[in-house]
């Protein structure tokens, strides 16, 4: 069986190890070195160029080496036909609910305020609300959002969710549908996009979304940058509608150097690092979908194309 691996360039030595180890019988080929695409039947890949996908007429399985599909989605040409696997690892989880609680912790203890002060050598002190007495609010009840919620949960946080289908929890009220946001806006303090980029989730963090939240709210976004309408956050950053942003993603990564978000006050940004999949843990994800794959069961973490995630 043969495999094209397309991976951020740092760690193509790793998955590549990861994959002779973990999977018995595989020749890999590593992009751009393709060789003859009618040989490709397994891709493993982040961000695969437009069209590649398409011009192997043999291939059996896509498998992305994020959670989020959208950069495999996002080209036109992408084979329909082809199963689409997506990732699912306790290592990208954990990575994701340390990053979540550190930014909820950032603006529920107001950190941009204390910072400045620092930067301004003022010693300031304020009090800040305990977590019992602000609510998360997380757009995206899946597997990320549903960890984070419990992570909050246990620090004392009071949390609520939305998603696209409705949901029970035991100790997290969920919302869902369009009906459900105008619920879960107004009741959210600190809004955490855990979304997958889909047509229907496309710039849902915007001035819409910002007017319906309490004065003075937190946004934490680290869904993906095309749901972040950037100039409304600005904005409503600018008028105090939004106190604090902390965000991970961002419509062009990377960030260009000029762009208003760097500079801004009140935004805490990182470069897509909130949770990053580590081969040595993904590849347990990976052989499995290859081993369904090769005894033609059912696969585990399949996406719906046509959803989009
Ligand atoms: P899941 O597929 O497990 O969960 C997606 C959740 O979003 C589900 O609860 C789903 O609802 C909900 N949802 C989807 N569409 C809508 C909609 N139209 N309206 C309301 N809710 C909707 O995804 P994961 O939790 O694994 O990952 C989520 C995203 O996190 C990824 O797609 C990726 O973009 C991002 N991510 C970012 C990383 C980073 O480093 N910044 C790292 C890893 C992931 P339902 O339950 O009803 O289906
Ligand atoms: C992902 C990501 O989707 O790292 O896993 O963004």
């Amino acid at each position: 069986m043969k495999l094209l691996l397309k991976t951020d360039r740092y760690l193509l030595g790793r998955w590549k190890d990861a994959l002779y180890q973990r999977i018995p019988g595989l020749e890999i080929v590593t992009f751009p070195f393709v060789g003859d695409p009618s040989d490709i039947e397994v891709v493993v890949a982040w961000e695969p160029p437009l069209g590649l996908l398409a011009s192997m007429p043999n291939l059996k399985l896509v498998i992305s080496t994020g959670a989020g599909v959208d950069h495999i989605l996002k080209d036109p040409s992408y084979p329909k036909d082809v199963p689409l696997v997506r990732m699912v690892d306790p290592g990208l989880t954990q990575g994701m609910v340390e990053y979540v609680v550190m930014a909820a912790l950032l603006c529920s203890r107001k950190m941009h305020r204390t910072f400045s002060a620092q930067a301004r050598k003022v010693w300031e002190p304020e009090t800040t609300p305990l977590a019992p007495d602000v609510t998360v609010g997380i757009m995206g009840m899946g597997v990320l959002g549903r960890a984070c919620a419990g992570a909050l949960r246990g620090m004392g946080y009071n949390v609520i969710g939305w998603s696209r289908t409705p949901k029970e929890f035991d100790d997290v009220q969920n919302f869902d549908g369009l009906d459900g946001l105008e619920k879960f806006l107004p009741r959210t303090q600190i809004l955490v996009c855990l979304l997958p980029l889909t047509a229907e989730t496309e710039g849902i963090l915007g001035r819409g979304t910002f007017n319906r939240l309490p004065a003075g709210a937190a946004v934490i976004n680290v869904g993906r940058g095309g749901h972040l309408v950037e100039d409304d956050l600005i904005m409503a950053l600018d008028k105090g509608k939004v106190e604090v942003a902390v965000l991970d993603v961002f419509n062009e990564e990377p960030l260009p150097v000029d762009h208003a978000l760097w500079d801004h006050p009140r935004v805490f940004l990182t470069p897509h690092i909130a949770s990053v999949t580590t081969p040595e843990s993904a590849i347990i994800s990976v052989a499995e979908a290859v081993n369904e794959l090769r005894k033609g069961l059912p696969l585990t973490n399949l996406v719906d194309t046509t959803l989009g995630y």
